[in-house]
């Protein structure tokens, strides 16, 4: 069965967001994902349809109740079931609540995530969710980084956008997922196209070259130089992935850093070169 995500959510037009634009939106025509919303509402008590109320011991802000989220979860596993059922297949989907006290999502948890059978996503507002509900609902709880969002949707948008982009198919070059960053525990290199010249600012010579070979050799470099540079803590895991695996640093992985620490305590700036 193909990737499917089923989100919980007050928002439900928001995954416009990835549903009718660019590449999700070809990977969605072309039916390598599923998507449906779920809102709330329709499984809220009073006439009023309120999903919130005021927090036990006070403060500001609502909580998004238990009992709304977990009977729309509830019809969303009986959905599933009932569809897998056709294919003689049964299993639970795994619910993925984003908030900010989640574990850091991570190239690698995307990666498995793709390749799955997809995940029921729920989206919080207001000041979260009854923490009853995640100990009843939630397999998982993920964050996409130290900051606080109004709303899950934006994060799963984003978790919805990076998954489907590992999609067999999904982009028209196949070798650029491969090609990101993170794959291979580095950040990507810098990326230039025309004109030549820009406000002064000329392309970096090499990759006017035609040198193939160099052009792969300078672009590692700058890889390990900004990653080095920008996120210490990846860096050193990728060198300790080097460093003790059977794989060992290469030829030519150990001579860039020589030349990166070399250039570092020279004080200069020959990237060019
Ligand atoms: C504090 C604030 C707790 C994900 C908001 C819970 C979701 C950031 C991320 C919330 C999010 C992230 C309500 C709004 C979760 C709820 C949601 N903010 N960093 N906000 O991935």
């Amino acid at each position: 069965m193909a990737l499917r995500f089923d989100v919980v959510t007050l928002f439900p037009e928001m995954f416009a967001a990835v549903t009718d634009f660019g590449i999700s939106r070809r990977a969605l025509e072309r039916s390598l994902w599923q998507l449906e919303c779920w809102n709330p509402r329709d499984w809220a008590e009073n006439a009023y349809r309120t999903v919130d109320d005021r927090p036990f011991g006070g403060g500001p802000g609502m909580v998004m109740q238990a009992g709304p989220l977990e009977r729309a979860i509830q019809a969303v596993q009986v959905a599933r079931v009932a569809r897998a059922a056709q294919v003689a297949q049964v299993g639970m989907a795994q619910v993925i609540y984003l908030s900010p006290q989640g574990r850091p999502l991570t190239h690698a948890r995307v990666a498995k995530l793709a390749a799955s059978e997809g995940a029921i996503l729920l989206c919080g507002r207001y000041e979260g969710v009854d923490e009853r509900l995640i100990e009843r609902c939630v397999d998982e709880e993920l964050s996409l980084g130290d900051f606080v969002l109004s709303g899950g949707e934006v994060a799963a948008l984003a978790l919805i956008d990076a998954c489907v982009r590992q999609l067999p198919g999904a982009l028209n070059d196949e070798a650029s997922a491969a090609e990101d960053s993170f794959v291979d525990g580095l950040l990507d290199c810098p990326h230039y196209t025309r004109p030549e010249v820009y406000e002064d600012l000329p392309v970096p010579e090499v990759l006017l070259s035609g040198h193939h070979e160099n052009i792969r050799r300078w672009r590692l470099k700058q890889s390990l130089q900004r990653t080095r540079e920008r996120r210490p803590e990846l860096f050193a895991k990728w060198l300790a992935q080097r460093a003790d695996g059977t794989r060992g640093l290469s030829k030519e992985e150990a001579q860039l850093l020589r030349e990166i620490e070399l250039q570092e305590l020279c004080g200069r700036d020959n990237m060019n070169e």
